[in-house]
């Protein structure tokens, strides 16, 4: 089905009236939160900016785009039945699948008939006599339900830099996060790309192969590990079928939700050799089994120090100009920074029609009509790629004009950084829902585990309200605080907020530096569980 055809059919969701439940957005959280809610037989309708359904997968279509959690894991676990009829055909996998696939789901279930496509959430607004939200659409919709979800997603608000001249440049300029889905045809063009973080580093190298010539204009290095992608060995796919229960299960208990198995020494107690062995195997592994290699790696600077340092000797052997291979080697915190995995990065600095340009000390002066300008040098350009990632966490959430009791806005509340209870709700936002949120463990994890918890949390407490005829829930000022300061607390013990990433808004000027996500996933599942097990401990009902 094209999207034109999703987009006409979708025109009939029943958007008039009452809900009980507005869901905003479309991806892998907001249609899971559907398919709960209509189990419980809660009335909903999803409203999703895009044409399709995906979130993410659908907005990222950059050249190159391709899951870092192998596919056997990206996927929803909710559904014996559909983790056993699909078939992954790679070990990772790229967007066209991941987007095949979340299409699939939302056939398979009939989701698409509760969501409203091309349909951008202007303001949602919390109706206290009514003890409703009032929810605005750009388009001129009103919603109103009982409970309102955030579904927008963590990494869903591109961030595009304010460079002077953007916008007299003659070609044309992509954003990774909003690439044409026609797709691009770089052949005998001169492309510049900005930024190397985890878009840029799956792009450049099948940009490169393609354009006559791409200039890579980066900032920051970034540590990057093999990602070793195959076609899915059909005795691995079998293995996890005939154990997907207890394998799902086994991975919860991973502190990031993955199933690799980490290493629980620590990275100073062995010796060098063996040191070097244990990356070697984790090297050659691929992906990110890498951040499992010690137990210290994101807790002492020595042990981390360890392990940037068997990176930069890769970088050295594998890209042939020694200056080139210096500017690529990064000499920042390792892993604290989202770990980037690649497939022939680094070795695409050897081709004979790739530049790199440093722009860590001199900045991108302008962009001119004819390319982008470091210094008194022009880079002459036919296509810019702007591969600068994304306002994360809490920027999605700040679009929305979002008001709670007394009309204070959520961007307010978040002016010194986003304040939440477990990253599920908000003090002074009556049944508002935010699905992997800030505070929770979210983009530290595979998402979509983290996700299902989510919505399973949020779902069992609507049906929990509804069997007690209760009509509010809110998070208490002290239960939120107390979270806020636990989430700094044991960030507070790694070296992550050291580093500056956009885990703590770094990447975005002006943005509060706040340790955004929280760190550890089986603890987090066992602080929302008894939660409940306490009466909703910490929130208000009435
Ligand atoms: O964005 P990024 P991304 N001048 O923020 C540079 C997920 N993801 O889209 O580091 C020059 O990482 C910036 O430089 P610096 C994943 O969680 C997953 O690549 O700020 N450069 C940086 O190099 C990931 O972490 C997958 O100095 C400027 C780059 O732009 C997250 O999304 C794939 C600049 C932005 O890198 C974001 O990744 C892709 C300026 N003014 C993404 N402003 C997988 O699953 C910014 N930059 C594999």
């Amino acid at each position: 089905m094209s999207e034109q055809d999703l987009a006409a059919e979708t025109t009939v969701a029943r958007t008039h009236g009452d809900f009980d439940v507005v869901v905003v957005g479309a991806g892998f959280a907001g249609l899971y939160m559907l398919h709960r809610l209509r189990g419980l037989g809660f009335t909903a309708v999803v409203l999703e900016a895009g044409g399709g359904v995906g979130g993410t997968w659908y907005w990222n279509r950059y050249p190159g785009a391709r899951c870092d959690v192998e596919s056997m894991e990206y996927s929803y676990q909710f559904s014996q039945a559909l983790q056993q009829e699909w078939e992954w055909s790679e070990r990772y996998s790229a967007q066209p699948e991941i987007l095949r696939y979340v299409n699939h789901v939302a056939d398979r279930f009939d989701l698409r008939r509760d969501v409203r496509f091309n349909t951008r959430v202007r303001s949602a607004t919390f109706d206290e006599a009514a003890g409703r939200w009032n929810v605005e659409t750009e388009d001129g919709l009103q919603v109103t339900a009982a409970f309102c979800v955030m579904a927008t997603g963590c990494l869903s608000s591109i961030n595009t830099p304010d460079f002077k001249g953007l916008d007299t440049f003659k070609g044309p300029c992509y954003h990774t996060g909003g690439w044409p889905h026609e797709g691009v045809d770089f052949t005998g063009q001169r492309v510049g790309i900005i930024g190397t973080g985890s878009s840029a580093i799956q792009s450049i190298p099948i940009i490169a192969n393609q354009a006559a010539h791409l200039h890579v204009f980066q900032r920051t290095p970034n540590y990057v590990v093999p990602a070793r992608n195959a076609p899915l060995d059909p005795a691995v796919r079998e293995e996890f079928k005939t154990h997907y229960p207890m394998l799902r299960q086994q991975a919860k208990q991973r502190r990031n939700g993955i199933l690799y198995p980490p290493n629980e020494d620590s990275a100073l107690e062995v010796d060098a050799a063996e040191r070097e062995r244990e990356f070697q195997a984790r090297w050659e592994r691929g992906g990110l089994a890498f951040l499992g290699s010690f137990s210290d790696l994101l807790l002492d600077e020595d042990a981390n120090g360890a392990a940037a340092a068997f990176i930069r000797e890769k970088i050295r052997q594998i890209v042939r100009d020694p200056a080139v291979a210096e500017l690529l080697s990064p000499h920042s915190l390792f892993g604290c920074k989202r770990l980037c995995i690649d497939s022939g990065y680094f070795e695409t600095f050897n081709r004979s029609n790739v530049t790199l340009v440093d722009v860590s000390t001199d900045a991108i002066d302008e962009i001119t009509g004819e390319g982008v300008r470091v210094k008194d040098e022009l880079h002459a350009l036919d296509a810019i790629v702007l591969a600068t990632g994304f306002d994360a966490m809490t920027g999605a959430l700040n679009k929305i004009d979002i008001r709670g009791v007394g009309g204070q806005t959520l961007k307010e509340k978040w002016r010194g950084g986003p304040r939440m209870y477990l990253g599920l709700a908000a003090a002074g936002f009556p049944n508002l829902f935010t699905i992997t949120g800030p505070g929770s463990p979210s983009v530290l994890t595979n998402m979509l585990p983290s996700i299902e918890q989510h919505v399973d949390w949020i779902a069992e407490c609507l049906a929990h309200l509804r069997t007690r005829g209760k009509a509010r829930i809110e998070p208490t000022a002290e239960a939120e605080d107390a979270w806020v300061e636990h989430v700094n607390w044991v960030a507070g013990h790694t070296l992550f907020p050291r580093a500056n990433s956009w885990y703590v808004g770094a990447n975005i000027p002006g943005k509060p530096r706040v340790f955004m996500p929280y760190i550890g996933f089986p603890a987090y599942q066992r602080k929302c569980e008894e939660v409940v097990r306490n009466g909703y401990e910490g929130f208000e009902l009435s």
